[in-house]
């Protein structure tokens, strides 16, 4: 039989193989294997050490510690090793991988509500707050709806005060050609069909006309309609609910005051102008020296209107008003240009 080195220069050896083995290992996989090799139960060191027992004592004494000191050195080299392969496969899986953890996240941009639906939702809740329900009809409307049934036959100049986009469709409506609605105001007449009198509602919604554009003027805005029918009713009732809605929105004191006004519909017909909130109707820029502001077109209800409605214009009145959301954003956020509004512009979307 082969005669074996002394204990000693075998587990130099030992150690100096395992070494070798760590270094070349070029990834995990071959270092477990080393690993494996080198301290596993089958290992040359393992085999050694199960023989220290048969040792004399003072040849224990000396490759006993040797052992243990050259097992906890290989031992500390593996872990040494697998610590800088592990860091060189996150590095290079970060680099292949499609999903890098170390990126910080994008954050995710949450949308805003556009300061015209701001505005919507808050005229709503004041006239809802004094009883006034909310309602709407079509944006393609009928000529009926839109003209005849307001008290503007075809053959009357004021269908020329709102030019008209007229809808290209084969079918005919019932009444008469279809159109994109110029006002809220036909939902007068179909909510007086509906649900009779007494009525008390506003009806936001989107107008169109045939209109070259400005800053304040646009073939696509929004209105808010308003209608009260009830067996006393006046113009009165009108500007006090105008003050309060006004004084309400602007969280300040607001008069209003009338005007003489002419819209077919209504009968007397107004125009209603608050007091100028930017200099306290000392006179400015912004109401052209005046002290007060255009807002909206106003009137009684016209009888051939409630007529129209089917409702008994001996027994009921009342009054009815108009006006443009965009023009009262405008004033409220000091907006110089109502095509900002639909611009979809976010810089502008995102000051609100
Ligand atoms: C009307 O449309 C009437 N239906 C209002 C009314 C209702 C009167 C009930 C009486 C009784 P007028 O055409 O003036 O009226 O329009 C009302 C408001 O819409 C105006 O005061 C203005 O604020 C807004 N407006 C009108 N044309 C445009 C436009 N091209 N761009 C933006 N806003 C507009």
């Amino acid at each position: 039989m082969e005669k074996q080195p002394p204990m000693q220069d075998q587990l130099t050896q030992i150690e100096k193989r395992a070494l070798q083995d760590i270094n070349e290992a070029r990834d995990l996989k071959s270092l477990q294997e080393a690993e494996v090799k080198h301290l596993g139960r089958k290992s040359a060191l393992t085999a050694l050490m199960s023989k220290l027992k048969d040792l004399s004592p003072d040849e224990k004494k000396k490759i006993g510690p040797l052992s243990n000191q050259i097992k906890t050195s290989i031992t500390n080299k593996f872990e040494e090793k697998r610590a800088q392969l592990e860091t060189i496969e996150i590095e290079a899986k970060l680099k292949t991988e499609f999903f890098d953890i170390t990126i910080p996240g994008s954050a995710r941009e949450i949308g805003r509500v556009h300061p015209l639906a701001q505005l919507q939702h808050e005229v709503e809740n004041i006239f809802h707050g004094m009883g006034f329900t909310v309602a709407d009809g079509p944006e393609i409307e009928s000529e009926y709806y839109n003209f005849e049934g307001l008290n503007i036959p075809a053959d009357h100049p004021a269908r020329d005060m709102q030019d008209t986009f007229f809808v290209d469709a084969k079918h005919e409506a019932k009444h008469g050609r279809l159109v994109l609605r110029t006002q809220t105001s036909p939902v007068q007449i179909r909510t007086m069909e509906k649900y009779g009198a007494p009525l008390r509602i506003i009806v936001p919604g989107r107008v169109f006309r045939n209109e070259a554009t400005d800053a304040s003027h646009e073939t696509t805005f929004h209105q808010v309609e308003g209608l009260l029918i009830d067996t006393h009713i006046s113009l009165a009732n009108l500007k006090g609910i105008m003050t309060e809605f006004l004084t309400e929105l602007f969280k300040k004191e607001v008069s209003v005051r009338f005007r003489p006004g002419y819209f077919p519909f209504v009968e007397p017909g107004v125009e209603l102008d608050f007091s100028c909130l930017i200099c306290t109707g000392k006179g400015c820029s912004v109401c052209k020296r005046t002290g007060w502001v255009e807002f909206m077109g106003a009137g009684m209800v016209h009888p051939n209107v409630l007529k129209a409605g089917g409702i008994d214009s001996q027994k009921y009145r009342g009054w009815a008003f108009g006006f443009g959301l965009e023009r009262l954003a405008m004033m409220r956020y000091g907006i110089d240009d109502i095509r900002l509004f639909h611009s979809g512009d976010l810089r502008f979307i995102k000051q609100f």
